[in-house]
């Protein structure tokens, strides 16, 4: 590569800066124009650093070809122009050559591109580490999980086509030369009360949709199931079919990949019989009738979906009428029968139906990960990505809001941490000069949802485990006294706050000031969504029932398993799991894709900056590219640094005697760069400019390829 062509990938006035640690001026204007010049000119990626921004383009753009990636391939990150297959590559060979572990973080809020994001990694590492047919199985096994996950994950909302409701960690495992092993994932918190009720505007997850127009006529006879989304309650009906979006061929990906990962025919035979009784056990209303003792109890008004739906998985009907007529209740060895109403019917047919599609969800990655697991015990290196739900707001926002913005309040802060807070302190600990730079820092926000005394999950977690009468009116009383003070919350009994200045809040609502803004949630079934009960007398149904996988779902139905004790409420086991994702991450070697959309019509060729400033401000991009322009862009101890570039110095080629800090301060010297270039650190040389590190891996490519001449010169010459 010649020096033109380092500056046509990076710097070009024509398509902005590659770069936005070059950007001159450095404003926010500049910031966004810059972004917008690029985007314009479908240059969707910009570096701050080693941190790649990417704009969701809203079309199919012809930069993820094969050629592509062996363009990328092996390449220094700055070499060519920015893109993710450039962050995937260097990750790829950090971890291959150094044995570092990774992890590829990608933010951003709903339909920002992360999930988009997060497979062009996966397929671009799969297509340059190893071959062979077996190492090409993992690959395939690993790559065909996505679709599967998606159908039964994912969902069209108003923010996004394909939104991900779940969230997912995956970790890809490699062997020490590199190749896949396999792989293992974590998913998060499903929102499963989808399952029973979309939004205005939104789908139930996808696989209904598929199921129902891409079965075959036999199939769907055996499953009792009729090719019309009309007739099921569970199915919304205004926008069953979204444009661009073909059920009936990701019907068949679906079940393809299904193959390809190792499910068994009978297996997935198995799921679409629940996937079809959850729509079944949608259609089933309840009537009141009146006992001769004077109570009102609810009955199954008409029978037949109830019929079809136990005919499915083979659940006796008439133990799972009566589970929608009465309920028992255990405690101390005694038996209690209470008569449901239909109110209560409706209740728990739709808590049946959430938790059995969403463990049905839990064992479909169970299972992926039965498939996709290494094989062996060997040490393995590790590539995770994490694909979350990004953050939202929408005009109604309830629990599940709060869960997922609540995770995405902790990636931010994992973010602040390592580039931020970590980078600063590095120049500290290395003795460099350093004036700090000021940032916004969200743990306080984090702390107010998730502190162990009086966070928000806390307080929700005392609500539900106090007997009494509980509601989500007295959950939201105790917010009221416990977090008044807090300067991110508001309700409307509060008069604090120096950041939420609109005093008209609805009742029964609190307001939380999020990295990313303002969010209003209503706290109608938050006590409901976090004790998360099903009745025992479901679950015993669900139990007896003669259908193998339908069992393995409601274990705790056993009936010589009386459990007494009350499962972990839902925010509870969500925190648990984050906590641990955080500290699992902390270990690996970061890298940020941060996605930005560019507009709210999901369309191609528009962007508004608006918006688009705004993703700028609260994901902390100013302050990151002022972090890494007031510091050094590049830092490498001592020692690999004069490995690389030794070849360079005649005095340090082709071995240096003496100190490698020493060594290196020879080297830069003899190649007269600039002394204000450079910083010596305690442990690690420090540069400033990343032209500068072009020139050293010029030079250095220069002498590579002078010497390879010279080699072939004298081999010629023996010849
Ligand atoms: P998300 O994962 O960030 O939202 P997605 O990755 O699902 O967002 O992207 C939304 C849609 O934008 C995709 O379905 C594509 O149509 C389009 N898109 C995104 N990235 C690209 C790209 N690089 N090239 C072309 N089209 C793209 V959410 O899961 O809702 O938080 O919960
Ligand atoms: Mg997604």
């Amino acid at each position: 590569m010649t020096k033109m062509e380092v500056k046509t990938s990076l710097l070009d006035d024509m398509i902005g800066v590659g770069d936005m640690v070059l950007l001159e001026p450095l404003t926010e204007d500049s910031f966004i124009q810059n972004l917008k010049n690029r985007f314009d000119r479908d240059e969707i990626y910009t570096y701050i650093g080693s941190v790649v921004i990417s704009i969701n383009p809203y079309r199919s753009l012809p930069i993820y070809t094969a050629d592509k990636v062996e363009e990328y391939r092996n390449r220094n990150f700055y070499e060519l122009s920015p893109h993710v297959y450039a962050l995937a590559d260097e990750a790829y060979r950090s971890l291959r050559d150094q044995d570092r572990d990774q992890c590829i973080l990608i933010t951003g809020e709903s339909g920002a591109g992360k999930t988009e994001a997060s497979k062009l990694v996966m397929s671009y590492v799969a297509a340059v580490c190893g071959k062979g047919a077996e190492v090409n199985k993992v690959k395939e096994q690993l790559l065909q999980s996505n679709p599967v996950l998606e159908a039964f994950g994912n969902a069209k909302t108003v923010r996004n086509d394909n939104s991900s409701r779940f969230g997912k960690y995956m970790d890809i495992e490699f062997d020490f030369k590199g190749d896949p092993l396999g792989g293992v994932i974590s998913n998060y918190l499903l929102e499963k009360s989808r399952v029973v009720r979309q939004p205005r505007g939104e789908r139930n997850f996808h696989i209904f949709y598929q199921l129902l127009s891409g079965a075959s006529d036999d199939l769907l006879k055996k499953l009792m199931l009729e090719r019309n989304f009309f007739k099921y309650n569970y199915l919304s009906l205004d926008c069953a079919v979204v444009n661009g979006l073909d059920d009936a061929a990701n019907f068949r990906s679906v079940r393809n990949a299904m193959q390809i990962v190792g499910f068994m025919e009978s297996e997935v035979h198995s799921v679409l019989e629940l996937v079809a009784a959850v729509l079944k056990l949608g259609n089933i209303e309840f009537k009141s009738e009146s006992r001769v003792d004077g109570f009102d109890e609810s009955r199954v008004k008409d029978k037949n979906d109830l019929k079809e739906m136990c005919e499915l998985l083979g659940i006796d009907q008439l133990i799972l009428e009566r589970a929608f007529s009465v309920r028992t209740v255990e405690a101390k060895q005694e038996k209690v029968s209470t008569t449901l109403n239909v109110a209560q019917a409706y209740y728990a047919r739709d808590a049946l139906a959430k938790n059995l599609y969403s463990r049905l969800f839990s064992w479909l990655v169970t299972r992926v990960n039965e498939s996709i697991k290494a094989q062996t015990k060997a040490q393995k290196k590790v590539m995770g990505v994490l694909d979350i739900y990004g953050f939202e707001i929408f005009e109604d926002n309830s629990f599940e809001q709060f869960i997922i913005n609540y995770c995405n309040e902790k990636l931010q802060q994992i973010f602040i941490e390592l580039t931020l807070r970590e980078e600063q302190e590095e120049y500290v600990r290395e003795g460099i000069e350093w004036t700090n730079i000021e940032y916004f820092n969200n743990a306080m926000i984090c702390d107010l949802i998730e502190n162990n005394k009086n966070g928000i999950l806390a307080m929700l977690d005392e609500e539900c485990l106090r007997p009494g009468n509980v509601s989500d009116e007295t959950f939201l009383d105790k917010l009221n006294t416990v977090c008044a003070k807090h300067q991110c919350f508001e309700s409307c009994h509060s008069k604090n706050s120096k950041f939420l200045t609109d005093r008209s809040l609805p009742r029964n609502c609190f307001r939380i000031q999020h990295y990313a803004g303002k969010v209003l949630y209503r706290v109608e079934g938050f006590v409901d969504k976090n004790n998360n009960l099903l009745y025992r007398d479901l679950s015993q149904a669900m139990y007896k029932a003669n259908h193998s996988l339908i069992k393995l779902l409601f274990p705790e139905g056993e009936p010589s398993k009386v459990n007494l004790k009350r499962p972990p409420t839902v925010g509870s086991q969500f925190k648990a799991s984050v906590g641990t994702l955080m500290r699992n991450l902390q270990t690996k070697n970061p890298n940020y894709i941060r996605c930005i959309k560019p507009n709210d019509k999901k369309a191609a060729r528009l962007f508004t900056e608006m918006l688009v400033c705004h993703q700028v401000r609260y994901l902390g991009l100013m302050e990151n590219v002022r972090v890494r322009r007031a510091g050094y862009a590049f830092r490498q101890p001592y020692e690999p640094c004069l490995e690389r570039y030794k070849m360079l110095c005649k005095q340090t080629w082709p071995q240096w005697r003496g100190p490698a800090r020493e060594g290196v301060e020879v080297l830069l010297t003899s190649l007269q760069i600039p002394k204000e270039e450079f910083s010596y650190g305690h442990t690690k040389i420090f540069i400033r400019n990343p032209r500068t590190l072009f020139t050293l891996e010029l030079k250095r490519k220069q002498c590579l390829e002078d010497l390879a001449t010279l080699i072939q010169k004298i081999y010629r010459g023996w010849k």
